[in-house]
């Protein structure tokens, strides 16, 4: 089972720790499966590499890709590729990005519980790197800690790392090197262990997502590692809103997202708008459904991943994003003075006289920043959003949409949810507030809710 030696890929040497390989005591392809699944053991299905329709419903990646593989003698055989990539975040900005494949962030890779799989990792970066696989039980040279487990691997250099997946569930990789600048400029991803028999109601949907964070400012083409706190590039598979790719479902589709977290400082609260979900696993797996709970915002803390499920019974537009409302803004919010409540008055004309073009922006706040057509500098994006089918959307960032509709015969784009008359938000007519006695002109009323009158004089 172990690679053969002499062989070489394109793009580097290849070089064999062979210790560490061989170190290795699991059985190739056969692990027994573990006491906690209850479940049967069957040697026959174990032993082969798992395969996408029959042992599993792949996953879809949404503005994402999966890593390729091929089967050499039973075993899973990828061939990742650390390289700079030139990423586009939305139309109007774009950086220079180290990912893996060509992609930011790297491809999604998808295996089977029992699968014994076979990484070649070759570096094309100017500096060491290696990856650690996040969440997943190894032995622990195959950890990929640069220094600890491993030397780096050089510029021009290949690894290879190989083991038996021993679990499902979500985990990541990502570079374990001098990972401040590696994983800020991109080097992460998804990787998915389907279990080898199903587990839990058989979804049809299967959507995973990353969330991570960077600095880029305005004009600039380098995201900066050196940021600590205040990131302004906030994304959904390395997207912004409205570049992020909408989640479509068909009506009564049971529907599981993935989410991974591999951003530098901050957690991410996911908010789903019109279900309730059930927080299904973590990265250590499958949560028993004793314990999983309702919930309609999943906690993503850093260096984890949840999963959420639900059934996708009401059609519309809904919306999902971090609840964190600096996440859901692009670059240009950010360090801006505070305008609300200012009144501009005649500065606008006596700063024209010094600056052509001046205006007084963010009186009202943000809102109307994204549609103003107010131009920004090079290589950036307005603050917020996209225009959706009523107005103007004032979101950017960690924000995307579940696209739930019954009769999709394809799951590309549907357009824009028709809400049914009379259920949709418009303006009240006259007859309305006459009806039900509402003075649009009188004085703003709230009830104290003080049970006991005490507070009253
Ligand atoms: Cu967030």
């Amino acid at each position: 089972m172990l690679a053969r030696t002499g062989a070489t890929l394109a793009g580097g040497a290849l070089l064999l720790r062979g210790s560490s390989a061989q170190a290795q005591s699991n059985v190739p392809g056969a692990p027994t499966p573990s006491a906690d699944t209850g479940r049967r053991n069957v040697k026959q299905d174990w032993q082969r590499p798992g395969m996408p329709g029959r042992d599993y419903q792949p996953v879809v990646v949404p503005n994402g890709s999966k890593l390729p593989w091929k089967v050499v003698d039973g075993v899973k055989v990828f061939h990742l590729v650390a390289e700079e990539v030139e990423h586009e975040f939305a139309p109007g900005l774009t950086a220079h990005c180290w990912g893996y494949n060509g992609q930011v962030h790297g491809p999604t890779i998808e295996v089977v519980e029992g699968d014994r799989v076979r990484f070649y990792v070759t570096n094309r970066l100017p500096a060491g790197t290696t990856v650690h696989w996040h969440g997943l039980l190894l032995p622990s040279g195959m950890d990929g800690v640069g220094g600890l487990n491993q030397k780096a691997i050089a510029p021009g250099e290949t690894f290879r790392y190989e083991f038996t997946v021993r679990q499902s569930g979500t985990g990541m990789y990502h570079s374990h090197h001098d990972e401040m600048t590696q994983m800020a400029l991109g080097m992460v991803g998804l990787f998915i262990m389907h279990p080898r028999q199903p587990v839990g109601p058989r979804v049809d949907r299967d959507f995973a997502i990353m969330l991570h964070e960077w600095r880029i400012d305005a004009g600039t083409r380098r995201p900066d590692p050196n940021e600590m706190t205040d990131f302004n590039v906030l994304t959904m598979n390395a997207k912004v809103f409205p570049a992020t790719e909408p989640l479509v479902v068909r009506k009564g589709e049971r529907v599981r997202m993935r989410f991974g977290n591999l951003s530098a400082m901050d957690h991410h609260p996911i908010h789903l708008h019109g279900y309730h979900f059930r927080i299904t696993e973590t990265d250590a797996g499958r949560i028993p459904e004793s314990a999983q709970w309702p919930e309609t915002t999943v906690l993503v803390p850093v260096g984890s991943t949840r999963t959420v499920e639900f059934v996708a019974n009401v059609p519309g537009d809904w919306a999902m994003h971090c609840h964190m409302t600096h996440h859901v803004m692009n670059q240009m919010g950010h360090g801006f003075p505070n305008m609300v409540g200012v009144k501009p008055d005649g500065l606008d004309a006596k700063v024209r006289t010094l600056m052509p073009g001046y205006m007084t922006m963010g009186q009202t706040g943000m809102g109307d920043m994204g549609d103003m057509g107010m131009a920004v500098p090079e290589n950036s994006i307005p603050m917020v959003g996209g225009q959706g089918p009523h107005d103007y959307i004032t979101m950017g960032g960690m924000f995307t949409l579940l696209k739930v509709r019954e009769n999709l015969t394809s799951y590309a784009d549907p357009g824009w949810y028709e809400n049914p008359p009379g259920t949709q938000s418009v303006a009240a007519t006259l007859d309305e507030l006459r009806r039900d006695g509402i003075d649009v002109k009188a004085p703003s009323t709230a009830d104290p809710g003080d049970p006991t009158g005490s507070r009253r004089g």
